[in-house]
């Protein structure tokens, strides 16, 4: 039976439960100084403390870049099978560490046994994945024969000092992509991770010092977007920004960069969403709603690749409706270690308020079509009742709502181009969900939508790493995808016939 099977690991994660608390805060050059403390709160419940965070001061940002530039020329020559096999060893790392890794999942992020454990595989991959691309990348240099007839090669290099910058729903996972293939395309790293989730980001840097990675080429800095953030885009010493967050951050980052007296610099923007899912008749229904749930309910509705807004075809849309209500009533919404649990905590207060006014927002301009009761114990955390409803346009919508909230709007066959125009006028561009079983028109909807991943019969859960490159367009970000084989190489700078 589960229970059975699960015993072993549960026995690795029960020492970090109930009362084990982390330190946690900046790492520079190795070694940890102290800074303002913030004491970090169970989303699940407000009243346990997970641990203590230092945020780092204006002096350890400005020491940490010093650190991480003094340290790149020696980072840069070394060899990329050595910078890689330092990633390597750190996943390693994190799969001995597991336990520890999934109790602060829970703890400090709110996240359930199932999603916390695909957190660290998440992890796990994107260090296993880049070096072995960083590698290929090296021993292959592009080549080609020019006009003229002559041999061009093109070699590719570290830039500088990277500065990675996290959010909160991906805490281990995010920001350990950006970190490893800022650090083994070359550069050296200041990595920012949300201020919700320091504690994992600063138990990997730990796990990272631990493989004997020169203590220059990586630095952490917990704190605050405006106070840490934003001088880490500011600074003339900065090569390049890898930004995974919401879109206004990004724009607003975008505009600090440019605004530098320094070298111009990429910024690799992964952000927000406004993720629509096309239902036709010919779709089953049974699948429809299986996939629906998923995508609109993992995570709590915290993925950017989640599903918003659900268009169903006329004919089938009560009959799938009436499904998505019984599937709904079914979904368990508790406490994120149970196993039974399907929907955890949302982040935190400040979520939790912004979901609720949308909802209240939308009973007022839209039709409720179901709402999952929320059981007693949920009042002592930040839980947000999965609910759905049926709204005329996904026009209604002025951003993103970033939880477990799904709208479901009606379309007659002959608006399909409409429907898909709508959904291209929000301007993101993030992820598509077709169903049908008409393969003219998967592919007509798969042409027209201007999104970075299609999903086509199956759940829009977002990345596979090496798998399912990630990324979005327009709004939603710059592109290449994470987890794609191009992604390394908007972290280096290229040179032809060169070293
Ligand atoms: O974002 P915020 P959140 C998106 C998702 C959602 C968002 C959730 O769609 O919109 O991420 O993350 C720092 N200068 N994706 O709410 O507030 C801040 O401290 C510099 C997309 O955390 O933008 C935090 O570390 N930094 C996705 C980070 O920016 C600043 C995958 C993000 O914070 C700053 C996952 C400033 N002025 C989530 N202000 C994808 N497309 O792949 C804030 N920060």
């Amino acid at each position: 039976d589960i229970a059975s099977e699960w015993q072993p690991f549960t026995d690795s994660v029960a020492p970090f439960m109930g009362d084990y608390q982390w330190q946690a805060g900046p790492i520079v050059n190795g070694e940890r100084p102290s800074g303002d403390t913030h004491a970090v709160h169970a989303p699940y419940d407000r009243n346990e403390v997970v641990g203590r965070v230092d945020w780092a001061t204006a002096e350890q940002v400005n020491q940490a870049l010093d650190n991480a530039a003094n340290a790149f020329p020696e980072w840069q020559k070394t060899d990329v099978s050595e910078r890689g096999k330092y990633l390597l060893d750190l996943a390693d790392k994190l799969e001995a560490n597991l336990g520890e890794l999934v109790a602060i999942c829970h703890r400090e992020a709110g996240k359930t046994i199932h999603d916390s454990i695909d957190e660290v595989r998440e992890a796990v991959d994107f260090l296993r994945y880049y070096p072995q691309q960083a590698m290929a990348l090296q021993a292959a240099p592009f080549s080609y024969q020019g006009f003229d007839g002559t041999q061009q090669s093109v070699s590719y290099h570290g830039r500088g000092v990277f500065t990675c910058i996290s959010p909160w729903n991906f805490p281990l996972a995010i920001f350990l992509g950006q970190v490893s293939a800022a650090l083994v395309a070359g550069n050296t790293v200041v990595a920012k991770p949300a201020e919700q989730t320091s504690i994992i980001a600063y138990r990997a840097i730990e796990l990272l010092l631990e493989t004997g990675i020169p203590a220059g080429v990586i630095q952490l800095l917990p704190g605050s977007g405006p106070v840490v953030g934003a001088p880490l885009t500011q600074d003339a010493r900065i090569a390049g920004v890898a930004f995974t967050g919401s879109t206004p951050t990004a724009q607003r980052i975008t505009r600090t960069l440019a605004e530098r007296d320094a070298d111009p610099v990429p910024v690799v923007a992964e952000t927000g969403g406004q993720n629509a899912m096309i239902v036709d008749s010919t779709a089953l229904p049974e699948q429809v709603v299986r996939d629906v749930l998923r995508s609109a309910f993992a995570s709590a509705g915290q993925r950017c690749s989640a599903l918003r807004v659900l268009y169903i075809q006329e004919d089938i849309a009560d009959r799938v409706i009436t499904l998505i209500k019984g599937a709904m009533a079914e979904l368990s919404v508790g406490r994120p270690e149970l196993l039974s649990t399907d929907v955890g905590p949302v982040i935190d207060q400040t979520a939790k308020d912004k979901l609720f006014a949308h909802i209240e927002q939308m009973k007022r301009s839209g039709k409720l079509v179901t709402q999952v009761a929320l059981s007693p114990e949920c009042d002592q955390g930040t839980f947000v009742p999965p609910t759905a409803f049926e709204i005329r346009s996904i026009d209604q919508l002025s951003e993103e709502h970033f939880g477990p909230i799904l709208h479901i709007v009606r379309y007659r066959a002959e608006e399909l181009d409409k429907v898909i125009d709508d959904i291209n006028r929000t301007g993101f561009g993030l992820t598509m969900g077709v169903h049908s079983r008409n393969e003219t028109t998967c592919a007509h909807i798969e042409h027209r939508a201007r999104v970075g991943n299609c999903y086509v019969n199956r759940d829009q859960v977002g990345a596979v790493v090496g798998v399912q490159p990630f990324g979005g367009r327009g709004l939603s970000g710059t592109g290449p995808k994470a987890g794609g084989p191009h992604y390394l190489y908007r972290f280096t700078q290229a040179t032809v016939n060169g070293q």
